[in-house]
């Protein structure tokens, strides 16, 4: 049957889209949209076939049915569809940046790693920070370890060290890996909670396993409460080996150093940045690139040999230890800079693939049992994620140095092979047989003599579960212990089950006695439980490491740090003006908030425009603040919740606080009136401005808190 056609139309006067001219066709609602004209691209499909209407599908009649034949609809829902590739099933939720690393000196007397040999050069890297636990849309401020992926990608290929902000790790057995990370998660039954170890699997998990009581005392601690990507430490965790060319192998524990020094932010600010700005690291990251302050951080190698290995008080081959700063020094070796952001997010971010057995020749693994499950593992994850063996062939994942192989074909091949031979040996001469093997050039592993039954077994040289938790305890400062006491009561108070609180209380006392009982006390524990057994009694006399401490290894200086100004109509131009010269003479920022994000007038008349509105710049997102409203503002600021928070948050959160006398009323209504103190301090003039930022440098008005000031 044939339906008589009639031109379509649609709701208003104008033309029908089939019949616009070549510059406007009608969109869904029968508004205008610009078409190509002139040099403006013309839209295709993937197949490059020109595209005439890309706002409505192929219908019979204006009201009639769909028609399959519309190749341009199918094509375009079909790849909206696939658009999701699986998120990472650990460290989903990251973010990278390009950039370089540069050796400082020579390390050929270690290493024969072609990156390692001469100062001054620069390797290409991209780097990739990342939370654990969360998904993919979490927030950034989750108490969670942070990955600190590195790739290299250096003449002799990629060298991926595949680092954590934290140097220990929770198991020693990659067997166990799984089952951490199963704890970690949503448990299964509900989905819920995300990014959050504050819940019972987790904690049974932990609490049934004695190896990971280190790793808890550095989660507990503010170092999973970063203040930004650029102002943490890395790790590589395991022992590694460098080789040089004479075959000597030298073992190496890898540490990235912070330029602007270690910076965490206080819990209470973590849970109010998570809804006040969910993605203050990417954002914090993205903006000082951008910006051109470009983060950088120190390759540090700790190097020590097999007698130092055989003397240690602990297995070097137990992924939960450290071997302390002051025993084995850490010597700064090169710079890694990240100085360009992507252009892609899910080109590069998203398929970046790391994998730990990435090494080229002159670094090689030690028989960490982790470290060799990792190895294993990388490589499957990404091809469940990026779905080809082919994933070297995307542009993030390629080497920067000739590939030659025969390995052929697969999904999306996209580098491949000329000539007839893809086969070896081969009896091809020169350069039509292809690449050849090279014992001179090549990987070789380090001949290490392994022998010995097979056996399941855990190394008694890896027995000590609490001595290292102790020192790293004992070595923070008393603020800093309170923090790990706050965060085990909070997460412990989540944890349903009693006997998993009582149990993890048991731990800690082999850990500190002092610290168990504040968290008995703290959960409202009726009685002190017995000391869980131990399979080696807790060392007293492990020195206190000061490495260990955020606060006794702050930045030297405000720069990199951001002052929230708040500011009304009527701001005192000449003190903004002194505050921002003395800002940026630190290379610190000011960034305004206002009443509305239009900006305010100064008061010699001059406009100044705001970066947030007053309820989008809660005094959380910055280091410092500064309170600059007129007296009028400031009578109508006093009258608002968000205003009100803004002083009384800056304050509960340690923070220097700049003002003029026109902001009492805040103070008043935000009630710190009367326990202002010395973190308080008055801006007048250029003099007063510039001393505010110089006592920021210190980031924390610590005196302020309940305990005392770190030593
Ligand atoms: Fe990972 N880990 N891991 N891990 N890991 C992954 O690989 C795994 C471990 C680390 O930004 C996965 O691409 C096993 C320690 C980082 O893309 C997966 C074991 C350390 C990243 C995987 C460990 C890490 C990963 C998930 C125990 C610190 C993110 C997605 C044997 C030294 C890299 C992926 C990025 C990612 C497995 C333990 C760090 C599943 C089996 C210890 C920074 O392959």
């Amino acid at each position: 049957m044939t339906q008589k056609h009639t031109p379509p139309s649609v709701a208003g006067d104008c033309k029908p889209a089939q019949y616009a001219d070549q510059h406007v066709s009608l969109g869904p609602g029968g508004d205008v949209h610009q078409t190509a004209s002139g040099d403006t691209p013309v839209l295709t499909t993937q197949q490059g076939i020109p595209v005439a209407d890309d706002q409505n599908s192929l219908k019979v009649g204006s009201r009639g049915p769909t028609a399959l034949e519309d190749f341009h609809l199918r094509e375009k829902l079909f790849h909206f569809d696939h658009e999701r590739i699986p998120e990472r099933v650990v460290h989903a939720r990251g973010f990278g940046a390009h950039g370089y690393f540069e050796n400082y000196e020579s390390l050929a007397d270690f290493t024969k790693a072609d990156l390692f040999q001469r100062a001054g050069e620069k390797i290409p890297a991209f780097v990739r920070f990342s939370t654990v636990a969360g998904s993919q849309g979490s927030a950034d401020l989750a108490r969670d370890v942070r990955g600190f992926a590195v790739k290299l990608y250096t003449q002799q290929g990629n060298w991926d060290l595949v680092g954590n902000n934290i140097p220990v790790f929770f198991i020693q057995d990659a067997i166990k890996f799984p089952d951490l990370v199963h704890a970690i998660k949503p448990e299964p039954d509900r989905g819920f909670p995300q990014a959050q170890t504050a819940h019972d699997n987790f904690w049974d998990f932990i609490s049934l396993t004695p190896e990971s009581m280190h790793m808890v005392m550095w989660i507990m601690s503010d170092r999973t409460i970063p203040r930004s990507f650029r102002f943490m430490e890395g790790f590589g965790v395991h022992t590694f080996r460098l080789v040089n060319a004479e075959g000597k192998s030298t073992f190496v524990k890898f540490h990235w150093k912070p330029k602007l020094g270690m910076q965490s932010v206080v819990w209470n600010e973590a849970v109010k940045i998570n809804g006040a700005d969910p993605d203050f690291h990417r954002r914090d990251l993205w903006n000082a690139i951008e910006r051109g302050d470009y983060p950088e951080w120190e390759l540090g190698l700790q190097l020590f040999d097999e007698a130092f290995a055989e003397q240690f008080d602990f297995d070097v081959l137990d992924a939960t230890k450290i071997i302390p700063e002051e025993e084995v020094p850490v010597r700064r070796v090169g710079r890694l800079v990240l100085d360009r952001v992507v252009d892609n997010f899910f080109a590069e971010t998203e398929q970046v693939a790391f994998c730990t057995q990435n090494i080229v020749p002159g670094i090689d693994f030690t028989n960490d049992p982790l470290l060799q499950g990792r190895n294993f593992s990388y490589l499957d994850t990404q091809l469940k994620r990026l779905g080809s063996p082919n994933f070297t062939h995307l542009p993030v994942n390629a080497p920067k140095c000739p590939v030659q192989h025969f390995q052929q074909d697969g999904h999306m091949a996209m580098l491949n092979p000329k000539g007839r031979v893809n086969y070896e040996p081969n009896s091809w001469n020169g350069h039509s047989g292809g690449p050849r093997e090279s014992l001179e050039k090549g990987f070789q592993s380090y001949p290490a003599e392994e022998e010995g039954p097979k056996l399941r077994i855990r190394s008694e040289t890896f027995a000590d579960h609490y001595s290292q938790a102790r020192q790293f305890y004992i070595s923070q400062t008393e603020i800093e212990q309170h923090h790990i006491a706050e965060a085990l009561i909070f997460e412990l108070s989540k944890v349903e089950r009693l006997e998993i609180r009582v149990r993890m209380v048991s731990h800690l006392l082999n850990i500190d006695m002092e610290l168990a009982n504040q968290v008995a006390e703290g959960l409202g524990l009726k009685e002190i439980p017995k000391a869980a057994d131990a399979a080696k009694p807790t060392r007293e006399d492990l020195k206190k490491s000061s490495a260990l401490s955020i606060l006794l290894n702050g930045p030297d200086g405000f720069t990199g740090r951001k002052v929230g100004v708040l500011v009304t109509d009527g701001v005192n131009i000449d003190i903004f003006k002194s505050l921002q010269a003395a800002a940026e003479t630190e290379g610190a920022m000011l960034e305004i908030i206002a009443p509305r994000v239009g900006g305010v007038e100064a008061s010699d008349g001059s406009w100044l425009e705001a970066a947030q509105q007053m309820g989008g710049g809660p005094s959380v997102l910055y280091d410092a603040v500064a309170l600059l409203p007129s007296e009028d503002g400031a009578e109508r600021l006093a009258k608002e919740p968000t205003a009100r928070d803004f002083v009384a948050d800056a304050f509960a959160h340690m923070k220097f606080i700049g003002y003029v006398e026109a902001a009492m009323p805040l103070f008043e209504k935000a009630g710190v009136t009367d326990s202002r103190d010395d973190g308080v301090i008055a801006l007048a003039g250029p003099e007063g401005c510039a001393a505010f930022i110089e006592t920021c440098r210190q980031l924390r008005f610590w005196a302020r808190a309940a305990v005392a000031m770190p030593a």
